[in-house]
């Protein structure tokens, strides 16, 4: 029985239906709702979103807040108009731990020639490449050092390699070198060997990841060339820039898990290219379980008198 307001779920690209079942499981006394029963539906409190339906969220006159199913949020900014109601995102152990091993693997391949040695393997070839650095000669340069990029940070930091952080404000870390803003980039980029970026998109980074970043990467280094390994969103990306870095191995390789136009389209050169790893925007999957009740805890306390956590500064647009 719905005693307490109603939840929207609004959610494109993916079945909504694990959404919907593990809402209905953990806020019994909330109905979840795929749209307004008409224009200024009073009973709706909540939404709980992941690119929504354009307008669904406008004019719903008791919505308290909008809940975001991932921790990034341009997805929600990006259908047009959102209510100035508070924006929640995700930052959660699941989430973050997910992150990590992905950023560690994508890190241990290619400094322990992942892709070398599959290639040999498919030839039947038996070298080894003795040009192997230990982890404490190569450098892990991290995009956007929030809480992902903290969380990969220690991981990478407890297999010996050395890690520095670019974020937009200052942060200081014991054993991580860090920098801030468009003046600190220059220094992070010029000793990173690996760069994982784990920015968000907002107007400040759409394209980032672009020519005039990698002709300030590294030149040399004990990879040879300096990888890539992007896991924040494809908009940061320009793929062709990414294509002419790595003939001209401005770049070395790249591991991409996210891209421009998502799903990946089929006759991108990014798909064959062999110095390019590609996952489908699987680094880091929100999982129902993990996810909703520390949300619709959130929502009680909220209604409670509580402040909402986790939320976003909009003018930031993370
Ligand atoms: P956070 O907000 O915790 O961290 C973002 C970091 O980026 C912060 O350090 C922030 O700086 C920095 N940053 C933001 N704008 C700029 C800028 N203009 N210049 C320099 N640094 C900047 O986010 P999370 O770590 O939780 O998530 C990061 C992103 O990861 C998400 O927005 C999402 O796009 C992506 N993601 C991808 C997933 C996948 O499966 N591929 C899964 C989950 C997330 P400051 O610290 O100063 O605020
Ligand atoms: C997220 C994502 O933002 O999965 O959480 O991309």
């Amino acid at each position: 029985m719905a005693s307490k307001g109603n939840i929207l779920l609004s959610v494109s690209g993916f079945d909504p239906g694990i959404w919907r079942s593990e809402l209905e499981k953990m806020a019994p006394d909330r109905a979840v709702v795929e749209e307004p029963s008409g224009p200024g539906d009073p009973a709706i409190t909540y939404a709980v979103v992941w690119k929504q339906r354009p307008g669904v969220l406008n004019g719903l006159p008791n919505l308290k807040a909008v809940f975001s199913i991932g921790a990034g949020v341009d997805h929600i900014f990006a259908e047009g108009d959102v209510p100035n109601v508070p924006i929640v995102r995700v930052v959660a152990d699941d989430l973050t731990e997910r992150m990590s091993e992905f950023v560690v693997w994508q890190v241990l391949d290619h400094h322990r020639k992942g892709p070398l040695y599959r290639r040999q393997q498919a030839q039947r070839i038996w070298h080894e490449d003795l040009m192997q650095p230990s982890a404490r000669e190569v450098t892990v340069g991290i995009l956007g050092y929030g809480t992902l990029g903290r969380d990969a940070a220690s991981k990478l930091r407890m297999l010996g390699f050395r890690v520095v952080g670019w974020s937009r404000t200052q942060k200081q870390d014991q054993g991580v070198e860090t920098f801030a803003g468009e003046d600190g980039l220059p220094r992070f980029l010029g000793q990173s060997d690996i760069v994982v970026c784990l920015l968000p998109l907002t107007p400040a980074t759409r394209g980032i990841l672009a020519a005039p970043m990698f002709d300030r990467m590294k030149k040399r280094g004990p990879l040879g060339a300096p990888i890539l390994i992007n896991a924040g969103r494809g908009a940061l990306q320009n793929e062709a820039d990414i294509l002419a870095a790595l003939e001209d191995r401005r770049l070395g390789a790249a591991s991409l898990d996210v891209f421009e136009t998502e799903p990946l389209p089929i006759d991108s050169p990014l798909w064959t290219h062999p110095g390019v790893t590609i996952t489908p925007h699987a680094a880091a999957t929100s999982v129902p379980a993990a996810l909703i009740p520390p949300m619709i805890a959130q929502m009680d306390a909220h209604d409670a008198g509580a402040p909402l956590t986790n939320l976003v500064d909009r003018e930031a647009g993370y």
